[in-house]
């Protein structure tokens, strides 16, 4: 299959935003060859948040999942680059830091989730219908 240029919506969590972990994140987007298409600092409301994790909607880490997604900052992106959804997984690596490859962004950088379960410092669309129903949740003008 030939690469596809597409847009993945990135956010830096709380957790890599309260550790300064953003330019670091932003640093392996753009040395990987993706560009931003938009950034913004935010904090982000219930409702978006609600929309953001309705697949989630139920589970048992549901609520503290938006709990801890609503206690500080978060950086929001969009990303552009040929085949950036897969790729910015890949870059932000297995979903519990533990079990991160080592030079993935949750690998190097993550912690042990112990009871802390939600915190990898980072999200990144898992498919292009995802993107872009997530893309207009947090940029609506984009
Ligand atoms: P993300 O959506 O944040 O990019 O992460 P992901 O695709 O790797 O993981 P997903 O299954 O979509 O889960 C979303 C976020 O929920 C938290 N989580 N906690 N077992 C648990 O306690 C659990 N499972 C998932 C994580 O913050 C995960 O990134
Ligand atoms: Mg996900």
């Amino acid at each position: 299959m030939t690469a596809q240029t597409e847009r993945s919506l990135v956010i830096v969590k709380p957790d890599g935003y309260r550790r300064g972990l953003t330019g670091e994140v932003l640093r392996r987007i753009e040395a990987k060859g993706y560009t931003l298409a938009a950034l913004q600092v935010t904090e982000a409301t219930r409702e978006q948040l609600a929309e953001h994790y309705a697949e989630h909607e139920g589970k048992p880490f549901y609520e503290p999942l938006v709990e801890f997604m609503s206690s500080g900052p978060i950086v929001v992106a969009v990303i552009e680059g040929n085949d950036c959804i897969k790729g910015f997984r890949s870059l932000a690596g297995a979903t519990n830091p533990t079990e991160a490859a080592p030079g993935s962004i949750r690998g190097d950088l993550g912690r042990d989730w112990g009871l802390k379960v939600q915190q990898n410092i980072v999200h990144g669309s898992d498919s292009t219908e995802s993107a872009e129903r997530e893309i207009g949740i947090w940029f609506p003008n984009l």
